[in-house]
């Protein structure tokens, strides 16, 4: 097992590395636009919040290298099992931007007809699982979807998100336990990003770190630069590759730092210090690999303010359009609990109608 967290691009966005995947330009654009998109995405949904606009945000600044580089990594047909922090790996996929301000909104347009928790996002059309609310929960769903996967005998992949908390939870552990025993091509991606809430990491575990627990259920660990997104995007291509040759699960620790509040209902300032986030800062993931294009020639000031005014449009225009969409009917509530309804929820039904009528 390495004992050595893997960086290819430094904080200067040099690489020497001879583990550089050399991606075709089109392609570290493509990886760049979404971290840009990404963020303009964070600061607007904050912005909203602020305004009363949504009731709850629950942001990933700091972390997009970790998620897009990941899910970069795959195929389109292997399975995302997502937390609640990877907006960009959702962008990358293909959810509209229209799609996730709808799932905050809750409205009608919303793939959950506005019954889930805020950043639960998924959607079946692209092999993704909406989230629930419980840590950790999709870790052990992520292992039965790929456990199914090998008995009907096709190639998919699955991976799980989640953060350094869910490492505490008995999710993690017996989806990583089963995980290995019966080789699932399952990929375990923990972002570990410091902090649980207001739990720093040196709470969470009293090993050296999440990677080297992998040891203990027999499978590989790795440790890598959550903010360097060729790192994970070269070890979770290894892990898919051992996944999809039959050779069983991957435990993969992201080093990254919520550069943000856990979300809009927390004040980080009550847990951490603000030298602690300047420092991180530094590291900024999508301020490194704009380093490393501007570097090898591949980027320069008008692309840059060009896609950041492009990305800020389209965010408008997603919210403009999210916005403008009716919230779901009282009716829609009770429906999809049976296939018929009961007569309890008849019942419900009637009064909650009644009662909207008397407002
Ligand atoms: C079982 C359970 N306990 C507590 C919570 C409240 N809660 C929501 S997020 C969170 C912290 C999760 O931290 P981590 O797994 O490190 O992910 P991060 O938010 O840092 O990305 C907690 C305790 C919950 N949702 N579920």
């Amino acid at each position: 097992m390495p004992t050595e967290m893997l960086q290819i691009v430094n904080e200067e966005g040099k690489s020497d590395s001879k583990l550089d995947p050399d991606l075709p330009q089109s392609e570290l654009h493509k990886l760049y636009r979404t971290m840009v998109y990404t963020r303009a995405f964070d600061n607007r949904m904050i912005a909203m919040q602020r305004q009363g606009r949504m009731s709850f945000y629950a942001p990933c600044v700091g972390e997009e290298a970790a998620h897009i580089g990941s899910a970069y990594a795959l195929k389109p047909e292997d399975w995302l099992f997502p937390q609640y922090r990877e907006q960009g790996a959702m962008i990358l996929r293909g959810i509209s931007l229209e799609q996730l301000v709808s799932s905050l909104l809750g409205n009608r347009n919303d793939a959950n007809k506005g019954r889930s928790f805020a950043n639960a996002w998924g959607d079946r059309s692209l092999n993704i699982v909406h989230s629930s609310a419980p840590v950790g929960t999709q870790i052990p769903l992520a292992v039965g979807a790929a456990m199914a996967a090998k008995l009907r005998g096709d190639k998919t992949v699955t991976l799980a998100y989640f953060g350094d908390g869910a490492t505490s939870s008995g999710y993690f552990h017996v989806a990583l336990n089963f995980a290995s025993v019966f080789k699932a091509p399952t990929i375990f991606f923990c972002k570990n990003n410091q902090y649980a809430v207001s739990v720093p990491i040196h709470r969470q575990l009293a090993s050296k770190n999440v990677a080297v627990k992998a040891a203990a259920y027999g499978m590989e660990g790795v440790q890598v630069d959550g903010n360097d997104i060729l790192a994970v995007y070269c070890v979770t291509k290894e892990a898919e590759e051992r996944a999809r040759s039959g050779g069983g699960p991957t435990l993969i620790e992201a080093i990254t730092y919520r550069m943000g509040a856990h979300s809009t209902a927390d004040d980080p300032t009550r847990y951490r210090r603000q030298e602690e986030v300047e420092s991180w800062k530094k590291k900024d993931p999508i301020k490194r690999f704009r380093l490393y294009l501007e570097n090898r020639g591949l980027w320069g000031e008008k692309e840059e303010s060009d896609l950041w005014t492009e990305a800020e449009n389209m965010v408008s225009e997603a919210v403009r359009r999210a916005e403008a969409a009716p919230l779901p009917t009282v009716e829609s509530m009770f429906e999809d609990v049976y296939k018929e309804m009961s007569p309890a929820l008849k019942e419900q039904l009637q009064d909650a109608l009644t009662s909207r009528e008397s407002r």
